[in-house]
């Protein structure tokens, strides 16, 4: 009897307890945390057939791909291939596509792409394009918000691991792309135990033209050999800045991660390019041979070609008085993020609990005044108490970066201590913090890299997922969160899975791009010089071992669909064009034996793709998107005979 109401008593408690914590989640903002809030389960249920009010692009890291999300329901929409090959579409296996993949190095179809940044014009994102980079083969892409699909990428000479980019200026008059890795600049054969004050790192500006965004490297600021890590713009007051983190100012080349952490300070690079401007105006910096490729996507030929360029305007920072500044930043800074005003430049040691922020006021004070604490390489060093702002005690471990909401308030995420701390600017007093689950490395409130934040959502990209999702095996997508940050104390309101590994990402209102948005190519305008504009187009052509077959489709055929007088040895060009002219109606060519993916071809758009018979036969082709009642009768058949047969070329359709 005893024994029974103990344990009666007992349950009891833990019911109350159970109650007590419910009621709890339910009652405050404050410990909301999944299923048991409903009205976190409101915040982001977008009901069928309605729309999200935000686009998000996350960076796919490894898959070389940028992915389309949206806030608040975490839906992915759409990845756009980038820089790796995506039989999705056929992107980087078409041969219009192909060129944009190329490279010095030759055809590269994969990197690693890490941080998205959206246009702008006059601080503000205006939705034109997303830029990104890639980090291994150091390159710059362009996504245009219109098609989202990748239109240009131009490929940075003289560096290495390019993570410092792809930030843009406030009137996106520059991408930036700053290396990681410094090398020997030129690259030559030398002993790696040399690197100290040999090797170099290279800052490079790219200018994007305004009307159709084709960017063009301007010049290279040549730096010192330290890693160069992220970078974002001055903007407001500070624009015509540039502000990059750097570590390993020990410039070891081996075990970095002690040789690296031994100066208690860093720098943060700030770089005044309008300086550089007049410098060059002036006839200043040296063009020195380097061999980088540029591609671009020309809209109405639907064709991508690929240029080589054998030299880029250098300049070395010694050379323009007043163009270069370093910033001592303790413990190997990862983040350096400026808040909306331009004021503020955040440097997140990544080995630190403190967060430390420097003046821009300050620091023009400072450069005026000539407080100077040395140089390295001939390159002022200010002195760290004069251009210091302040210091966020955050009470968390392993700050990387920082984003901004329009009410003074900053964002930082801990990548040890597993969190985002919320804080003031200006007061530097943390007002909230949040877990993470698990180990969040950059954060994203649409906007707040820019002078206009969007501040509803913030979305945290962990590194680690570990228990938030149902087992795949011994590999789990990386894990993002939402929260609502509307009120005073963040709010975690969903998670969902990414797709590679989310870096950085970019969002920005859905009004700003969906209007825009391209629904078919006209096929008045296509200028493909391969296009088969209606079925009267459509023909082979044989030129020597070439064969080239224009060919149309419309649900629910091809013209031709049958081909005769193809022989082993060919290498036989299929240059399909869509004829539809409606919304969302894409057909798939894929022909049995081909070593490349198949091609998805938009409304009103050519594509083309490469297929060398190997075997003679009658083989089959046919259509891969199903595009109709009758798409499984999209199909046609190719007669290959052997290498040297009479079979004459013949084509037709309904014979
Ligand atoms: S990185 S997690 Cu931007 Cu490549 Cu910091
Ligand atoms: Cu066209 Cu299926």
């Amino acid at each position: 009897m005893q024994f029974k109401n103990f344990n009666r008593l007992a349950f009891l408690g833990v019911f109350s307890l159970l109650l007590f914590s419910g009621c709890g989640n339910q009652g405050s903002k404050e410990g909301a945390n999944g299923a048991l809030n409903s009205s976190a389960a409101e915040k982001v249920y977008v009901a069928p057939g309605e729309k999200d009010d935000y686009y998000a692009f996350l960076s796919g890291g490894y898959s070389g791909n940028l992915t389309v999300y949206g806030l608040p329901s975490g839906r992915m929409f759409k990845e756009i291939p980038v820089f790796s090959q995506f039989p999705t579409s056929g992107y980087g296996y078409s041969e219009e596509t192909k060129p944009l993949l190329n490279t010095s190095h030759g055809f590269i179809p994969w990197d690693d792409l890490h941080h998205p940044d959206i246009s702008q014009t006059n601080g503000e994102l205006d939705g034109r394009w997303v830029f990104v980079n890639g980090n291994n083969t150091p390159r710059i892409a362009r996504v245009s918000l219109a098609t989202f699909e990748t239109e240009e990428i131009i490929e940075i000479p003289n560096s290495a691991g390019n993570h410092s980019s792809s930030f843009i200026t406030e009137n996106t008059e520059y991408v930036v792309a700053g290396t990681r890795f410094s090398v020997p600049v030129p690259q030559r054969d030398m002993p790696i135990n040399e690197y100290k004050g040999n090797f170099k790192g290279a800052l490079t500006f790219i200018g994007v033209e305004p009307e159709h965004g084709h960017m063009e490297i301007k010049f290279q600021v040549i730096m010192p050999g330290f890693n160069y890590d992220l970078s974002h713009p001055g903007r407001g007051k500070s624009h015509g800045w540039f502000f990059f983190s750097t570590y390993n100012t020990e410039e070891a080349s081996s075990l970095l991660e002690v040789n690296a952490s031994q100066n208690d300070k860093d720098f943060i690079a700030a770089i005044n390019w309008k300086k550089i401007e007049e410098y060059i105006a002036n006839g200043g910096g040296k063009m020195v041979p380097a061999e980088y490729a540029h591609n671009v996507y020309d809209e109405s030929t639907h064709m991508a070609t690929s240029t080589m360029i054998d030299e880029v305007l250098t300049v070395d920072p010694t050379e323009i008085p007043g163009a270069v500044y370093l910033l001592p930043t303790p413990k190997s800074p990862h983040g350096c993020d400026v808040d909306p005003s331009g004021q503020y430049i955040i440097g997140s040691g990544k080995l630190s609990a403190d967060i430390t922020v420097h003046s821009f006021d300050k620091m023009i004070a400072a450069i005026e005044n000539e407080k100077f604490d040395g140089d390295a390489y001939g390159i002022p060093i200010l002195n760290f108490e004069e251009v210091l702002a302040g210091t966020v005690k955050s009470g968390g471990l392993g700050p990387l970066h920082t984003e901004f909401d329009s009410d003074g308030n900053a964002y930082t995420t801990f990548f040890i201590s597993s969190e985002v701390v919320k804080w003031k600017l200006g007061s530097w007093e943390v007002v909230d913090r949040k877990p993470t689950f698990y180990s969040v490395g950059h954060l994203m409130i649409p906007g707040g890299n820019s002078r206009k934040p969007f501040g509803n959502y913030l979305v945290a990209m962990n590194k680690i997922t570990k228990d938030r999702y149902l087992p795949t095996g011994p590999e789990m997508e990386h894990s993002a969160q939402i929260y609502d940050i509307s009120g005073e104390k963040m709010e975690l309101i969903y998670d969902f899975p990414t797709h590679g590994e989310p870096h950085y990402a970019a969002g920005c209102p859905a009004e700003l791009l969906a209007p825009k948005s391209r629904k078919i190519y006209r096929l008045d305008e296509n200028k493909h010089p391969y296009a088969a504009i209606g079925p009267e187009g459509a023909k082979v052509e044989r030129n020597g071992k070439e064969v080239h077959v224009y060919m149309s489709t419309i649900r629910s055929h091809f013209t031709p669909d049958n081909i005769e007088g193809i022989k082993v040895g060919d290498k036989v060009y299929f240059h399909i064009t869509n004829l539809e002219q409606d919304f969302d109606v894409p057909h798939g060519f894929s022909m049995i034996g081909q070593n490349t993916s198949e091609i998805l071809v938009m409304p009103g758009q050519t594509k083309t793709t490469v297929w060398e018979p190997k075997k003679p036969g009658v083989w089959p082709f046919y259509c891969t998107d199903f595009c109709s009642a009758l798409h499984q009768e999209m199909q046609g058949y190719v007669r290959v005979s052997p290498a040297g047969s009479k079979v004459e070329l013949k084509w037709s359709v309904g014979e």
